[in-house]
């Protein structure tokens, strides 16, 4: 019975502690480690909560460190889960992203992933 307890108890913690967690990258256009056999125009980020526009950053950058997006980067109008830029014509290749948003908790959550660009 005590363990049922100490169970029930981790179990609603953790519900708790989700409740209120930052947001999660759940997807991505291009998507991480792909490799396109079309050039893209855009690239979007989709996550599992609303993120707020404070702090909002998208860059993706060649292997030359060069920046391709045109620097539009913004949250989609009516899906503060979306996140997107338009991109500069790009070349076969290999490209990093690299995101920040803040989350509905108030936490700033970063990431990066490549994508590559087949010849
Ligand atoms: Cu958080």
């Amino acid at each position: 019975m005590k363990k049922l307890l100490t169970l029930a108890f981790l179990l609603g913690l953790i519900a708790a502690q989700s409740a209120q967690a930052h947001a999660i990258l759940v997807k991505s256009t291009p998507a991480k480690e792909e490799t396109l056999k079309e050039i893209p125009s855009r690239i979007d980020l989709w996550f599992d909560d609303n993120v707020g526009p404070k702090y909002t950053a998208l860059a993706v950058v060649n292997s030359d460190g060069q920046r391709v997006d045109n620097g539009d980067g913004d949250l989609e109008m009516m899906d503060k889960s979306h996140l997107f830029a338009t991109l500069k014509e790009l070349t076969p290749g290999r490209y990093g992203v690299r995101y920040r948003v803040q989350s509905a908790d108030g936490h700033i959550v970063t990431g990066k992933f490549f994508f590559t660009v087949a010849p």
